[in-house]
């Protein structure tokens, strides 16, 4: 009898169904164009630093903290699915291999611990608050972000073995979340006043998109349940393996990078909107 411990559900839908040869090599892939988005991020972020002005350079500085640390985890995290799984030529299907690695998501969830807080930190440099504290604002997004994903780190690991476990841990994670959502709603809204309205407009797309991409997270949390709970659910097999990585890193490339991108298009408009030239004209 096979004994997995605290495994997620990869590892059994691994061990009991394997996975078809599409299903291995989708998620093989798409965690791969996760990291090489990181990296091609990272010189983005480098060379677009002297676009704006000094005082904005801050939220470039944080995206390049964010991606080197995505891509070193997510490089991980690629490493470790394909060391979990082997090819089994008479099934001709991969199959949880005998005594390896087991699989685990939880190189994300650590990473998430740097980016989490770096991400919320980041676009105080780019807006001003007009009426809410810097500080205050700033330490509510630390503690609730590390509170959010240890909470949640803590919960995946028992999301095969004790459900009741898994929701509990699951819920207290929601709480965090949701005051993380309403500072930034509240950031966002202090930040619109007075400024440009092409910037205006810019900042209103970020509200859209950090909203969107962090809610996908949860979904990724919940996915083997989503069609169905129990081991027989709809979902508990690759189709919610692969969709799993694939939620993960439409999340990642939207909330890291796309963010990222739209915070340096904000700090372009007001530099501009303030005087800021990089031409040496
Ligand atoms: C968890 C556990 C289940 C409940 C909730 C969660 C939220 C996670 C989020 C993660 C965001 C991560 C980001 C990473 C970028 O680098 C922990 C899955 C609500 C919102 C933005």
């Amino acid at each position: 009898m096979n004994n997995l411990g605290n495994a997620t559900f990869e590892n059994y839908v691994g061990l009991e169904q394997g996975l078809s040869e599409m299903a291995y090599q989708m998620v093989a892939h798409v965690l791969t164009l996760g990291y090489a988005v990181m990296l091609a991020g990272l010189f983005y972020f480098i060379l677009t630093i002297k676009t704006v002005a000094p005082r904005y350079r801050t939220s470039s500085v944080l995206s390049v903290v964010v991606m080197v640390s995505a891509f070193l985890l997510l490089f991980a995290q690629a490493g470790n699915w394909t060391s979990s799984f082997v090819f089994d030529a008479e099934r001709g299907r991969y199959f949880l291999g005998d005594g390896q690695d087991l699989f685990n998501n939880g190189y994300r969830y650590l990473n998430w611990l740097i980016d989490v807080p770096m991400l919320l930190f980041q676009i105080l440099f780019v807006v001003s608050l007009t009426r809410s504290s810097f500080s205050s604002i700033r330490n509510q997004f630390w503690f609730s972000g590390a509170a959010m994903i240890i909470t949640g780190y803590i919960g995946q690991f028992y999301e095969v073995t004790n459900f009741a476990a898994f929701a509990v841990w699951g819920s207290i994670s929601t709480l965090f979340f949701i005051h993380i959502l309403i500072l930034m709603n509240r950031v966002i809204k202090e930040g619109k006043e007075g400024i440009p309205a092409k910037a205006q407009k810019v900042l209103g797309t970020i509200w859209t998109l950090f909203f969107v991409s962090w809610m996908l997270y949860p979904g990724a949390y919940l996915m083997p349940y989503l069609g169905g709970l129990g081991t027989d659910g709809a979902l508990f097999n690759e189709i919610g393996v692969v969709g799993r990585q694939i939620t993960y890193t439409i999340a990642d490339v939207s909330s890291k990078v796309i963010y990222g991108v739209l915070l340096t298009v904000v700090a372009r408009y007001m530099s501009i909107e303030e005087g800021y030239t990089d031409s040496k004209e």
